[in-house]
């Protein structure tokens, strides 16, 4: 069984009216991309890009997910292929369900959802699997991530994610990255019919992402930094949803291909639609040059989360008093476990993702940064860290610190 297409009138009206007066594409699209190129006109200067669909031409996924258009066009899901992954559970954004600033999510092993796409089921039309942790998935039941992907070249100097390795990953490996913060695992796959989408956002930690289109299209909105001003509600809030408003925020509108990649930079806001029934793959990341930022990010969630407890810092000076530095090692403390909550990482997660990939660099030489201009990026963000007052308080995380200042030779 496959797909049935479930789509309404009104529904095929609004995807029409979406590849309407699409733009020309104001950034690249690369058939092939190497290192130089894309470190100095994309990574450094924070720019998006597209990569052909001939990068993920030769990818297993793009056989096996793919069943042929009956026209020309993209093709359909080959959902039969995705049952070996039936028992995984999987993260559901129901997208005609939005909740504050998300949807309506819920967990559910994938087969129940594919059931429901076979069927042509109401009730899957406005479901969306997203942040399913695939590979991951793949790679605890012994198997090598090859049967689904290969990283391209030039994104594999990912800070973020374990290092791409095509088969099967040594028990080692895995325990090697177990303590630290960058075995979180930031590569996910994306399914859903059309017209599902991710609302207006920017990505965790401030990192890039790149993301894959093995079946089908979507449309991104994507906003630099500075072109935020048209995008607030009347509370000076970002918005949900950018097509609600004029001119849809000011965005550039970029038609995603069948098969190509796009990377999104660091910082960047975006919002996503899918035309057709998508399935994708995407990492988040960030490499050496985007330590400032990534750093910077830091520094700005942890601000919100002092303004957000700031009754506590009374409280803590009330018990303690302020004749020694009692109080402001406890609120230190106390700001790191919140922001681990919030923001998912605090100074400690930082810092040892940071030694671990000048440890365990992911990627080969010449698809790095040259060695100087990576140190150079890391000794920006500590001489930052060192004029912070977690430098002090925090014990454990300044070892760390020193322990690269070592590997640096500073
Ligand atoms: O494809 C989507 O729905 C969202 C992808 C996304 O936000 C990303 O790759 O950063
Ligand atoms: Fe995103």
């Amino acid at each position: 069984m496959s797909y049935s297409s479930p789509v309404s009138p009104e529904q095929e009206e609004e995807v029409s009216q979406l590849l309407k007066d699409i733009p020309d594409r104001p950034y690249p699209t690369y058939d092939e991309l190497d290192y130089e190129t894309y470190l100095k006109a994309h990574l450094i200067p924070n720019r998006p890009f597209l990569l052909s669909s001939r990068t993920t031409s030769t990818w297993s996924s793009s056989h096996n997910f793919r069943l042929p258009s009956t026209e020309a066009g993209p093709s359909r899901p080959n959902l039969s292929a995705l049952r070996p992954y039936a028992h995984h559970i999987v993260p559901i954004a129901n997208t005609y369900v939005p909740q504050y600033s998300e949807f309506e999510r819920t967990e559910r092993p994938l087969g129940e959802v594919l059931d429901l796409w076979e069927r042509g089921a109401e009730e899957g039309r406005g479901l969306y699997v997203k942040d399913w942790h695939l590979m991951a998935e793949i790679e605890g039941e012994g198997r090598g991530v090859e049967e689904v992907y290969e990283v391209p070249q030039c994104l594999r100097d990912d800070w973020l994610n374990p290092p791409y390795t095509p088969s099967p990953r040594a028990r080692s490996q895995t325990l090697a990255k177990s303590t630290t913060a960058s075995t979180s695992d930031f590569r996910f796959t994306y399914l859903g019919p059309p017209l599902t989408y991710t609302p207006f956002h920017r990505d965790v930690y401030g990192s890039y992402s790149w993301s894959a289109n093995i079946v089908g299209r979507k449309i991104w909105w994507l906003f630099a930094p500075d072109k935020l001003d048209k995008v607030k509600d009347k509370h000076g809030e970002l918005v949900f949803d950018v097509r609600k408003l004029e001119d849809e925020g000011g965005g550039v509108k970029i038609l995603q291909e069948e098969g190509e990649v796009i990377f999104i930079p660091s910082g960047w806001h975006h919002q996503v639609v899918n035309i057709d029934f998508c399935i994708s793959i995407n990492h988040n990341f960030f490499a050496s040059p985007t330590l400032p930022s990534i750093h910077h990010t830091l520094c700005v969630s942890q601000k919100r989360v002092e303004e957000a407890i700031s009754d506590v810092k009374e409280m803590i000076i009330e018990r303690l008093g302020t004749d020694t530095d009692a109080w402001e090692k406890e609120w230190v403390e106390e700001v790191q476990g919140l922001l681990e909550r919030d923001a998912g990482w605090g100074w400690k997660g930082f810092w040892e993702t940071v030694l671990q990939n000048l440890n365990y660099p992911p990627a080969a030489e010449n698809l790095s940064p040259p060695m100087a201009m990576r140190d150079a990026w890391v000794r920006e963000v500590i001489h930052l860290y060192k004029t912070r007052r977690e430098w002090i308080y925090l014990a454990e995380v300044r070892r760390t610190v020193e322990e690269i200042e070592t590997l640096l030779d500073m």
